[in-house]
């Protein structure tokens, strides 16, 4: 390819070709140029707006030269690839994560103390990237992270949402939505208004006869609306490869608006045109756990499908392979269900435009996708309503009905005797109307299906796919233990951790290879190094503390025992038991003697997240916790020994003051409904322990660390069917008289106007408490008892979590992208391209 370009200009190019900064002068310099010329500010008007501005710049060029390079050297080599396809990545801010990736970081720091600023300073200038709901979006951002710093040829491929999920804001004690238009300013995206694909909808289906003979579909006279690249650079972290992330964004076909329409006096109609077709990326759905079935939903789904296989499938075809060769270029990684219309998309490429027969068309998509599952409670199973997917995607629904008809032709011939089977088992589900069992049709249409913790990967197997087991055997089904990318969740957010521990093991290596963690676990009884640990965790809380009395409002004592539970709010998680044991401990300290009260362990309880805006319970669990926080807080009986917070507006960037200062974080979902979580595995790398139930990562995070430095309580998820059907069917359910007492708090009005409340004491008292939180109330309850008394003996306390930390080597996201890469993908690094000059 070099080549095919003439020496004199191969000369002049390389000898002007961009130089990356690598002093702390020149590095000054980019910042001070982009600010003067880019930005057109001045040293007079440079405020740390500007100067984020100026140096993100800075940054980002020298990103560039290392994408651009990256890339190059992926088109020569051309290796298999893979595409992460997610609908949601919650990437939280770029520049420093870019700082760290280049290893600039003093250089940085030092270079923009002397133009005046401080680094955090500047850093919080930038809005957080969000994406995305919760932990499947931050997976897929510690994914990007991992792949690029393993030196995977790997692209991520999701939409350019123009508003990412809503900010919190609360008013009295309620959860208000605000937009998040978070594009004002995005230095790091790169629009390619060069790299479009057209992308139809409605319409309908055209068989016809080609010249020789074979039957064909064609789907045609739909609307027309056009995909826009945006792609942003992802650094690896020591490394030069710089991986892409492609958002698309939607826009009318016919550009800015229809000439034709306007000039014929329907300017109104040609507007509205244009704003249907923008409104396809306009905004990220912010449930996070229920399937809603709503059309703008599908055409989404649909538009990022389709226009990320067109652009894979044009990356393929470059290179000239024949297709048999497909699935050993390509691996397409479904996060979830979300991109399941990918299967028929591929199938409708290689049948309707490549002319391929069925079966070969069948064993290529099979063998290109895996499919990821996050989730095994039924609500947020996707179901497309079949009258729905004809309208939007007619010739789709055909596919996916032709590969129904050869799946079910193949269980009847292996399971002859097993006729119910194939109802259970059918893509369409005989409802009214009939609906389109996504996950169904992710698990056939892949050759790999994966949960995200072992105990979910059980799950997986022997409820929601028990007959698909069945049918594929046991060796489709695998599980990949989620992680977390240790650069960002310990050396971003916990610098001073960080360099403890590089200070003990020689050097930064740990942050590529986590499992040198365990090297820490000889430091334990080191003086020095205890002291150096337990400041650090004092001043990560007293940063918090800070952070607490500047935003909330609320002042806190950072000696106190620091109980976070950050996550999504949802029934099933149960902030709702949280707050109920909140509500206990201060009935407690109510009722005791003042000689009493001087012995108890003083503790903050701090929540923190999003309920989606339709999921009235969880916006009812927000308000009591604001509430009990209103009461508690004033109460002069109580002072520091109970405090109880609510950080609003939870997003990456909060948790990264958050997760480092947890003495206790909380993990209680039901028994079984947890995944895996991921915001455990933070919590413990960064010195805190956990309380949680028997569910989800807790079990391998408790395996890893030892159950001494876990707190588990809770009934177990083999038994929660037994217990659910108890509560409808027992005769003899007796409320703890502990929670019978919080309960009649509340309804006395102790917390407000019990109103608002009423649904949630009932779904416990009246409606089957679904989550069995009276089933785990009181073991919940004495097992926070006993974290109070271990917390007193501080010495025990920091041995625990300097050992726990010591043995999370095995949550590294990068751990996880290995498995993936080995067990699902087949891929192999590709070494990072070499610079030239410069
Ligand atoms: O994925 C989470 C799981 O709850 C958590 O246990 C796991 O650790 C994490 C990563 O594997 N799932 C999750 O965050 N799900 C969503 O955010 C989500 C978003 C949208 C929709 C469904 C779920 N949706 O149907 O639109």
């Amino acid at each position: 390819v070099e080549a095919s370009v003439p020496e004199e200009q191969r000369e002049a190019w390389k000898k002007h070709s961009a130089k990356e900064f690598k002093t702390k002068d020149q590095f000054e310099a980019d910042v001070v140029r982009h600010i003067e010329t880019t930005l057109a500010r001045s040293l007079f008007n440079c405020d740390e707006a500007a100067a984020y501005a100026g140096t993100a710049l800075a940054l980002r060029d020298r990103l560039i030269i290392e994408w651009n390079r990256t890339q190059q050297q992926q088109t020569f080599a051309d290796p298999k690839r893979v595409y992460y396809l997610s609908l949601e990545f919650l990437m939280g801010r770029a520049l420093d994560n870019a700082i760290l990736n280049v290893g600039m970081k003093d250089i940085a720091k030092q270079g923009l103390e002397e133009l005046g600023f401080r680094m955090e300073d500047v850093i919080s200038q930038e809005r957080d990237a969000a994406l995305g709901n919760g932990g499947l979006g931050r997976l897929a951002a510690c994914f990007l992270d991992s792949l690029a710093t393993l030196n995977y040829p790997a692209w991520g491929y999701a939409l350019r949402y123009r508003y990412g999920i809503f900010r919190q804001e609360i008013v009295d004690g309620y959860q208000v939505e605000v937009p998040d238009y978070w594009l004002d300013f995005n230095p790091w995206e790169f629009p390619r208004h060069d790299v479009t694909v057209d992308v139809q909808f409605y319409g309908g289906v055209r068989k016809y006869t080609d010249d020789s003979g074979k039957q064909l579909s064609v789907w045609e006279n739909g609307e027309i609306v056009t995909a826009v690249a945006y792609d942003a650079p992802i650094p690896g972290y020591g490394t030069r490869t710089t991986n892409n992330l492609r958002l698309w964004s939607s826009k009318a076909s016919h550009g800015e608006f229809d000439f034709t329409k306007f000039n014929s006096g329907e300017y109104e109609a040609s507007v509205a045109d244009q704003q249907r077709a923008e409104t396809i990326s306009a905004v990220l759905y912010p449930n996070d756990s229920l399937d809603r079935g709503k059309e703008l939903r599908l055409k989404q789904q649909y538009f990022w499908c389709a226009a990320s296989l067109f652009d894979i499938v044009r990356r393929f075809k470059k290179s000239k392979k024949a297709w048999k060769e497909f699935a050993n270029q390509v691996a397409i990684q479904l996060n979830d269900t979300h991109p399941t219309l990918a299967i028929p998309e591929l199938m409708r490429i290689l049948l309707d435009q490549e002319s391929l027969e069925w079966d070969e068309a069948w064993s290529i998509t099979q063998a290109t996708f895996g499919y990821t599952n996050h989730t095994v409670m039924p609500e947020a199973l996707e179901k497309w309503s079949v009258p729905l997917v004809q309208h939007l995607l007619p010739r789709h629904l055909q596919i996916i009905y032709d590969i129904n008809f050869h799946f079910l032709q193949y269980v009847e011939r292996n399971f002859p005797k097993e006729r119910e089977m194939l109802s259970r088992v059918s893509i369409i589900e005989e409802s009214e109307p009939k609906r389109v069992r996504m996950a169904f049709l992710a698990v056939i249409g892949s050759h790999k299906v994966n949960g995200v913790a072992e105990l979910h990967s059980d799950l997986v197997r022997t409820t929601i796919f028990k007959d698909f087991v069945k049918i594929y055997g046991p060796d489709k089904f695998t599980n990949v233990t989620n992680g977390i990318t240790p650069r960002r969740w310990l050396h971003q957010a916990n610098p001073r951790l960080s360099a403890l521990i590089a200070s003990k093991l020689g050097g930064h290596d740990f942050l590529r290879d986590l499992n040198l963690l365990h090297k820490v676990e000889a430091y334990v009884d080191d003086e020095e190094f205890r002291k150096e640990f337990r400041a650090i965790k004092y001043a990560n809380k007293v940063r918090l503390a800070k952070y607490t009395k500047e935003v909330e409002g609320i002042t806190v004592n950072p000696s106190s025992l620091f109980d976070i539970q950050v996550k999504r709010i949802h029934e099933y998680k149960r902030q709702q038991l949280n707050i109920f044991g909140v509500i206990h401990r201060y009935l407690e300290l109510k009722s005791m003697s003042p000689e009493a009260r001087s012995k108890v362990q003083p503790r903050v309880s701090f929540f923190g997240g999003k309920a989606a805006p339709g999921y009235w319970m969880a916006k009812m669990v927000i308000h009591l916790i604001n509430q009990v926080g209103k009461v508690v807080n004033a109460d002069p009986d109580i002072g520091d020994l109970l405090k109880v917070v609510f950080l609003s507006d939870y997003n990456v960037s909060k948790a990264e003051i958050i997760t480092p200062a947890s003495d206790i974080s909380e993990h209680i979902s039901t028994a079984g409904t947890e995944a895996s979580g991921t915001s455990n595995m933070k919590f413990v790398l960064n010195g805190g322990l956990i309380i949680g139930t028997c569910d989800g990562a807790n079990i391998e995070i408790t395996r890893e660390v030892g159950e001494d430095n876990i707190f588990l309580f809770g009934n177990l998820a083999e038994d929660v069917e037994d217990l659910r059907h108890a509560h409808f069917y027992g005769d003899s359910f007796q409320l703890d008289p502990s929670l019978q007492r919080v309960f009649d708090t509340i309804r006395s009005g102790t917390f407000g106007d019990a109103g608002p409340f009423s649904g949630l004491v009932d779904s416990i008292v009246d409606h089957g408490d679904y989550y069995l939180v009276s089933d785990d109330f009181k073991s919940y309850v004495e097992t926070q008892g006993l974290i109070d008394e271990a917390y007193k003996d501080q010495e025990a306390w920091l041995t625990r979590t300097i050992t726990a930390v010591s043995r999370m080597g095995f949550f590294s996201s990068d751990r996880c992208i290995d498995e993936y890469a080995e067990m699902i993908w087949n891929v192999e690094p590709l070494p990072p391209p070499k610079m030239n000059g410069a």
